[in-house]
């Protein structure tokens, strides 16, 4: 296994990437899914290390870069955080982008990656913040009740926005971040209870994202939110991928319409610009728009003799 990895760290609006631009054992699989499904299964200790403790936390959000595997792409992306592998990642491209950026390797304007999830674009603005174009985001159901411990009886809707999100409202939770314990504590209810209730969204997969919503402190924003990732953390952005499915479900209840702007907050006061560009049958395609900043470039060391290379 490879003793070097070469990272560069950013933030998007508060929430941590590591983008492994080389040193990362070379994919052999020839999809994007295939490739994440061979990262968790022949060098999942790597991810471990790159992103838990004594190196990182578990805030950290990796973005490992391969060759492309569609015509026009400049890179594949597999996302990973302190639980395993994410199917899409808003936050962390906007950071890919700005590394690839930071790094030479591109330039203002269009680029295409590939991700799990799918292919998707991005627009580098010469103001530095980058427009994501997400991939399909679709609202499954409505309205669905659950009984969370501690919290009664709830309801929220499922929605896809490149992962699983439960988006329901925060009620008498506060959204500020001097209350995160409570609103991980409560969000982690409600990921075991959708779990014990068996609601999940297409062919099974669970929902590990949970979105609480309410109203924005900024006078521009149109709502707040704290999103829990899956595992420990909760999103310090405003969650690209939660933001995208929060359109589905604002445009089947009809409250967004294609082309309007919806300004998310999160729960550390950044904001995403949301917009449905379009449709696709039953799904609508969201852009999102946000900034992010290079934090650092370095080269990580694995010491063989250091019992805890592989994270704590
Ligand atoms: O921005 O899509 C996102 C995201 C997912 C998990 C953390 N950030």
């Amino acid at each position: 296994m490879t003793g070097w990895l070469h990272v560069v760290d950013s933030h998007t609006e508060g929430e941590p990437t590591r983008v492994v631009v080389a040193g990362w054992p070379s994919a052999t699989a020839g999809d994007m899914p295939s490739r994440r499904d061979e990262m968790r299964l022949l060098h999942d200790p790597l991810r471990r290390g790159l992103l838990l403790e004594p190196r990182g936390n578990e805030t950290l959000v990796g973005a490992i870069l391969t060759p492309p595997v569609s015509a026009g792409a400049v890179a594949g992306v597999v996302f990973c955080n302190d639980a395993g592998y994410l199917g899409m990642c808003v936050h962390a491209t906007i950071g890919v982008v700005r590394t690839l950026e930071f790094l030479g390797r591109i330039g203002l304007g269009l680029v295409h990656l590939d991700t799990p999830a799918g292919p998707v674009s991005a627009d580098l603005h010469r103001d530095g913040s980058v427009t994501v174009s997400n991939v399909a985001a679709r609202c499954t159901a409505l309205d669905v009740e659950l009984d969370v411990p501690g919290l009664g009886r709830i309801a929220g809707d499922v929605a896809y926005g490149g992962n699983w999100f439960f988006l329901a409202d925060a009620g008498g939770l506060r959204l500020e971040r001097e209350n995160a314990a409570a609103l991980l504590s409560a969000t982690k209810a409600i990921r075991s209870a959708l779990e014990r209730a068996g609601i999940t969204g297409d062919d099974g997969a669970p929902i590990d994202h949970v979105e609480l919503f309410g109203p924005a402190r900024r006078a521009d924003a149109d709502a707040r939110n704290f999103v829990l990732c899956p595992g420990a953390a909760y999103d310090r952005s405003p969650c690209g991928t939660g933001t995208s499915a929060k359109l589905a479900a604002l445009y089947r209840r009809g409250r967004i319409a294609v082309g309007q702007r919806w300004l998310q907050e999160g729960i550390a006061g950044g904001v995403f610009e949301g917009c449905v560009r379009a449709l696709e049958g039953d799904s609508v395609l969201p852009d999102i728009r946000g900034r992010a900043y290079v934090t650092a470039k370095a080269t990580l060391r694995f010491d063989p003799a250091d019992p805890y290379r592989f994270g704590l």
